[in-house]
């Protein structure tokens, strides 16, 4: 056993590390829109091993990445990502494994919850340094877009398609993003909590502001995806953490508030009169 740990010391440690920019980077990116059948990813990839795992062959990475996806029911979706990530992520010579966290039917779809789990299992596997918790439907379009430990939490999809190559608003932290184990740890991960569609992100957004991390993201002409096409599926449902009611609904909702959002209690009077204040514009309430 003891030769066989030197053996491996030494083959590794006679390569060199990795150049701080990977040489064969080509930037914007024809992207892949089909989806080869597994078989035919793994005669199309020979040089990803079992479990989804490369390395570069030639140099020692300065990177070790997870990249989570959380899963159910988007076989196409997935194989049209495994046909575009692996070039892409091999190009920026990391060193990396794909962990699919699939949830079962017959409960709702808990995205972030999938994350944590992809993060837990990982973590067991291999020592990965950062992790890219990605949906399975993002693909990367311009390979400078690369997924490397980030000082600060990154969000990688800044530029999607499907809003025009915009920032839908300036908190947004969901799509894909890359945080390093730390940064993880710190920020006690994805809240468990968000069964349904929508909230887990923004809850995210909270979490690494609330530790005193700022939010970096790439340039917008580089952070370029595509949306793979697909309507709400079922078992992901809008999560009532995440809706936003209309003025009427919240009236019937909220009866006991009376006009001018004012409220006191109806069986005592209180010891308190207080106003909230809330500075505003164009934040619809
Ligand atoms: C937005 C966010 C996404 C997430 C979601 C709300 C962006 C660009 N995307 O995406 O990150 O916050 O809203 O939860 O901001 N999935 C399955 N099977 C399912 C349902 C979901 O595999 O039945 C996975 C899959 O990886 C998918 C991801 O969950 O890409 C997000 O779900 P979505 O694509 O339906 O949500 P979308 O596009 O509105
Ligand atoms: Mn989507």
């Amino acid at each position: 056993t003891c030769n066989i740990s030197s053996i491996d010391l030494n083959t590794s440690s006679n390569l060199p590390l990795c150049p701080k920019t990977p040489p064969k980077l080509v930037g914007p990116l024809a992207t892949y829109s089909d989806s080869p059948s597994y078989e035919e990813l793994e005669k199309l990839y020979p040089e990803v091993s079992s479990g989804g795992r490369y390395k570069p062959p030639d140099c020692i990475s300065r990177h070790k990445v997870a990249i989570v996806l959380p899963y159910r029911n988007r076989d196409i979706h997935l194989r049209t990502f495994l046909k575009n990530i692996h070039p892409f992520l091999e190009r920026q010579q990391l060193d990396y494994g794909i962990y699919v966290v699939e949830q079962a039917e017959g409960s709702k779809f808990n995205r972030a919850l999938l994350m944590n789990i992809g993060y837990a299992e990982a973590i067991k596997i291999y020592d990965y340094q950062c992790f890219a918790f990605h949906d399975v439907d993002l693909i990367p379009q311009d390979d400078r877009n690369i997924y490397n430990c980030p000082s600060q939490p990154r969000h990688l999809t800044a530029a999607i398609d499907k809003y025009g190559y915009r920032l839908p608003y300036n908190s947004i932290f969901g799509g894909a993003v890359m945080l390093t184990r730390q940064q993880f740890q710190k920020v006690n991960g994805f809240s468990n909590k968000f069964f349904g569609w929508g909230g887990e992100d923004d809850d995210m957004w909270n979490r690494v502001k609330r530790k005193g991390y700022s939010v970096i993201r790439y340039p917008m002409n580089i952070a370029r995806y595509r949306m793979i096409k697909h309507s709400r599926d079922k078992g992901n449902e809008p999560n009532p953490q995440s809706d936003s009611p209309s003025y009427e609904e919240l009236e019937a909702l909220y009866p006991e508030v009376s006009s001018g959002g004012r409220y006191k209690p109806s069986d005592c009077i209180s010891r308190h009169r207080v106003a909230i204040i809330i500075p505003y514009r164009n934040r619809d309430l």
